[in-house]
């Protein structure tokens, strides 16, 4: 919501303004779903606004105003429940995106005033296979005071020089667009919407420019940080244990194979899902023998510059990136629902959108980072050395910290209906954190243990890896419960907590169901894993623009009533429960109720 460059002359200004943008009349603790700080540059702070989403879920369904007619379709539908819910007129609402899969219609709608959309005002409504509403997210706006003429007084060219300027970047040429944007006093402003990238510090934001007053009045960052918490080297290496996999491939999920988008096949690192280099992206791996074969065996003992650990790391790299491309979308990742294709093959959404992976980036050491914007455009990932021993290592060889950016394109864009906007929050952003933390897990579960789960240890050589805590079912192991919340205030930490509350969640899934050994390849499975990577993907779409914790656990119930007929309602309550996130939890408050009959 605001910013102001002028005020931040020097750092010490800085310091001074960061105090009176906290001191807003809000407390703490709801700041957390509706407010993000971010230190843009060491000059500049930017409060954003993000009007609170209400969230209800409907069980079995109730009807909408369509249901009696025959040949009601997926928009007309939306729009016409959407207005009778809210009161608004069908001017009001214009329909953005939507997708079917197997137990549900998914609608995404944007408010809009005088026909000009408005960008953090949306709504979603789901149906179920009975044509029923099983549930409604919005943060449709009620403005006050003027609202401003829909016809820009500023120029878009003045636009993106204040944008650029304000944020330290380049334009990059990605077709603006004007919106209005509600701000946190109740007016909307109306904005140039525009792309600013840097290359050398990676920040790719969507910049809202004032149209009549040309402050920057708004962003969209679409970098998900890792910033991982970097402890002492203290304890033993671990070995990684690579093998040879052959055909790994889903022809499901990815009809031409992972080296070919349909019309145009590689030897190489690069294909319909991702492409995998190192600098620029002619720098790819060509296979090591012809068939497709990519064996490189990695060296620890040498430098990861060297050519062989650069074609290691670019080679596991783009397996893992694929191998969670088909996985989820076995699971409902797909082409409709907003993922990352450069062909879609005709199966609706937007393609050229594949990821873009870079190895043994430059731009960072000890860390690593996903930029998510709309359908339509690449997901970048940029993995980086960690410096923390000698010779360094490579994030790209450690499973978990590809798998932990790759899942921030997976919550980002199923978010919201593929928009890249719905994980702006400090709470949405922390289970954003956390949502990537339990995938990451996920994969590596291979039986129906669930032991405590540490993520990096590879890359700091540490045992106890690059959280505060384990993920565990013990709460001496890991204390970690809701009412946290009211204490941290960095996205990382609060994933801490939402990790831990789906460590436990899995643990009762696959306590009821046991585990299944083909959950990767095979979502008709009945596993508790397999229970839980559906419910983990069905939720996504259901849950509000920017979701709290309360409303992505009541999206995970209602996944549950739309997919499993309610089948895990209590063992879902007792766990969420068991961390305080109970019938009765709100505002941070620990609850540790579950529903009668539980
Ligand atoms: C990118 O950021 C760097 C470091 O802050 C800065 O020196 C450079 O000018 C920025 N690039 C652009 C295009 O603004
Ligand atoms: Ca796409
Ligand atoms: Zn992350």
């Amino acid at each position: 919501m605001f910013f102001s460059k002028k005020f931040f002359a020097s750092v010490a200004l800085a310091v001074v303004c960061a105090s009176t943008a906290s001191a807003v009349p809000y407390p703490s603790a709801l700041k957390h779903a509706t407010h993000r700080v971010r230190d843009v540059t060491p000059n500049l702070q930017v409060v954003t606004f993000h009007p609170e989403s209400t969230f209800e879920t409907f069980g079995e369904g109730i009807d909408h105003p369509l249901a009696k007619r025959a040949a009601d379709d997926l928009k007309s539908a939306a729009i016409s429940f959407v207005q009778s819910k809210l009161g608004v007129s069908a001017d009001s609402i214009s329909f953005k995106s939507g997708f079917s899969n197997d137990v549900a219609q998914h609608a995404f709608v944007k408010q809009q005033i005088n026909g000009v959309p408005v960008a953090n005002a949306v709504a979603n409504v789901a149906f179920n296979n009975a044509d029923k509403v099983v549930s409604f997210g919005s943060s449709f706006v009620n403005p006050t005071g003027q609202i401003p003429s829909t016809e820009p007084t500023i120029s878009l060219d003045t636009a993106i020089s204040k944008a650029e300027a304000a944020l330290n970047g380049q334009f990059n040429q990605h077709p603006p667009t004007v919106e209005f944007v509600a701000q946190e006093d109740g007016s909307v402003a109306l904005a140039h919407v525009v792309q600013i990238q840097n290359d050398s510090t990676g920040a790719w934001f969507e910049a809202f420019i004032d149209a009549h007053s040309g402050e920057l009045v708004h962003v969209t960052d679409f970098v998900t940080k890792a910033s991982y918490r970097v402890l002492p080297i203290t304890k033993e290496i671990l070995t990684q244990g690579f093998e040879v996999l052959t055909d790994p491939q889903d022809t499901t999920a990815s009809p031409d194979g992972w080296h070919s988008d349909g019309t145009t096949s590689t030897t190489t690192t690069a294909g319909n899902n991702a492409i995998a280099f190192r600098g620029a992206q002619t720098s790819v791996t060509t296979e090591s023998s012809t068939g497709l074969n990519f064996i490189f065996t990695q060296n620890p003992n040498a430098a990861p510059s060297t050519q062989v650990n650069i074609d290691a790391a670019r080679v596991n790299a783009f397996y893992i990136v694929n191998t969670i491309h088909d996985i989820s979308y076995k699971y409902g990742f797909t082409e409709a629902s907003f993922n990352f294709q450069n062909n879609n093959f005709g199966k609706g959404g937007s393609g050229n959108d594949r990821v873009t992976i870079s190895v043994q980036d430059t731009a960072g050491t000890d860390n690593a980072d996903f930029a998510t914007p709309a359908d339509g455009q690449s997901g970048r990932m940029r993995m980086f050395l960690w410096d923390l021993t000698n010779p360094e290592r490579d994030g790209a060889l450690e499973n978990d910290i590809v798998s932990h950016e790759n899942t921030h394109g997976i919550t980002n864009r199923m978010t919201g209906g593929g928009t890249g906007r719905c994980l702006q929050t400090t709470e949405a952003g922390g289970m954003g954190e956390g949502w990537s933390d339990a995938m990451a897990e996920w994969l590596e579960h291979s039986d129906a243990t669930v032991p405590d789960y540490v993520l990096g240890q590879y890359v700091t050589n540490d045992a106890a890896g690059i959280r505060s805590h384990p993920y565990s079912t013990s709460a001496t192991i890991n204390p970690l419960r809701y009412s946290s919340l009211r204490t941290l205030t960095e996205v990382h930490d609060i994933g801490e907590v939402w990790a831990n509350l789906l460590h436990n969640v899995y643990a009762g899934l696959v306590g009821a169901h046991g585990f299944s050994a083909t959950a990767h390849t095979d979502p008709t499975t009945t596993g508790g894993n397999t229970v839980f990577l559906h419910l983990f993907i069905d939720a996504l779409t259901l849950q509000p623009c920017n979701p709290t914790f309360l409303t992505a656990r009541d999206a995970w119930i209602q996944a549950d009533v739309n997919r499993f007929g309610g089948a895990n309602k209590c063992t879902l309550w007792t766990a969420f429960a068991s961390r305080g996130l109970g019938v009765n939890a709100a505002n941070h408050q620990d609850d540790s109720t579950v529903p009668a009959g539980c």
